[in-house]
């Protein structure tokens, strides 16, 4: 009785059932294949142009334009524009970098069409480089303030791009050149850097180095710090004395590493210190001024060799500047800087041209 009812069923509702299928067909293979498609790539296979081809994936995209459709030509695009927006998951680099090779020799006479030769194959143009076989831990800017100093630009490019590369960082060189034959303003060509970095960024820190000072063991990280870290705290040039145990030991010259929020939270390096010293000293009071702490590697590794060159003319005006300089920070700094900048991109580095304006004397505008 059911059957006859069924087929009864089938034969008047079924006429147009087979018309509609007739029809429709098409749609619902369509919609079966969709299906088919979106199962498949949610197990994680490769889809192309909407076929499903089965081949595991080995990076996985998590966001950006591209996710979704993950097919090689993606991944490379993706590489070419790395960024935070288009984000390639890979496995995180080590705390240990496993290429470190300890003690290192120092090369003081090389050019940078040598170091050019060696490392344009692994470097991208602007200085910029991160390992492929890892996600890194670190985005480094590395700020070098110069002038007049070609002969140390191979030295350093020779000895740090191998050095911050054997530690898995993520990173940039910019030379910050200074503009015009005033006196020196290390601490504005600093200011500047950081502020052009940071357009190119995002970067977790910025190391702040002296053109002359490399250092001597791989096993100092330049990762990043709870606090501001100094980084030459041996240095040739002072004997290799632990600087926390010289009688100067305030010593935050040469080299050190800060995150993008302890700069910003003392205003940067001050503008006012034309000449040689003092700028870096401010910088150790503008930190401990705002409950910062500098930190210290051992002096076993935190070494550095400076490399020697002529003195430039000192700051005659230091001691008066520092002797007050907590209660100005805020009004002397990131915050009061003006500058114009030429940026080109060579293979090794990012140069930044700085005009830093004209040295006037300072201490008639220090706020007591
Ligand atoms: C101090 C300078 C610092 C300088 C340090 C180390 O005297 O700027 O020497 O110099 N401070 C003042 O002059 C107030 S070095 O050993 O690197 O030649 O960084």
């Amino acid at each position: 009785m059911i059957r006859d009812r069924l087929c009864g069923l089938w034969r008047g509702g079924g006429r147009t059932l087979r018309l509609w299928l007739r029809l429709y067909w098409p749609v619902l293979v369509l919609m079966l294949l969709l299906g088919l498609c979106l199962m498949l790539r949610d197990a994680g296979t490769v889809t192309i142009a909407g076929f499903a081809v089965l081949a595991p994936l080995t990076r996985t995209i998590q966001d950006g334009p591209h996710s979704g459709v993950t097919t090689e030509a993606t991944l490379e695009v993706m590489r070419e524009e790395r960024s935070p927006k288009y984000k390639v998951v890979l496995p995180g680099c080590p705390a240990t970098p496993p290429g470190l090779l300890g003690r290192l020799k120092v090369v003081e006479k090389v050019s940078v069409s040598d170091v050019e030769a060696r490392q344009r194959v692994v470097v991208r143009a602007g200085g910029r480089w991160w390992p492929e076989e890892c996600e890194a831990r670190w985005r480094l800017a590395v700020i070098v303030p110069y002038r007049d100093r070609q002969h140390q630009i191979g030295p350093f490019l020779n000895h740090m791009h191998p050095f911050l590369q054997r530690q898995q960082l993520n990173y940039s060189i910019y030379f910050v050149e200074q503009a015009g034959s005033d006196l020196f303003n290390r601490a504005r060509l600093l200011n500047v850097g950081f502020l052009e970095a940071v357009k190119e960024g995002p970067w977790d820190c910025y190391a702040f180095h002296d053109v002359d000072m490399l250092p001597e063991n791989d096993h100092h990280l330049y990762h990043c710090s709870p606090q501001p870290r100094h980084l030459a705290v041996a240095t040739s040039i002072n004997n290799y004395k632990d600087s926390a145990k010289l009688p100067y030991n305030t010593y935050f010259g040469g080299a050190c590493l800060m995150a993008e929020a302890h700069l910003r939270r003392v205003n940067g390096w001050s503008n006012i210190y034309w000449g040689w010293g003092g700028e870096d000293d401010d910088m150790w009071r503008r930190i401990k001024f705002t409950d910062m702490r500098v930190w210290r590697y051992p002096p076993r590794v935190a070494r550095y060799t400076m490399i020697r060159h002529r003195p430039q003319p000192v700051n005659e005006l230091r001691y008066r500047l520092l002797k007050r300089n907590t209660g100005r920070y805020p009004r002397d700094g990131l915050s009061t800087l003006n500058y114009t900048v030429t940026t080109t991109r060579l293979p090794l580095y990012t140069h930044l041209l700085a005009h830093i304006g004209a040295s006037t004397d300072p201490t008639g505008d220090i706020v007591h």
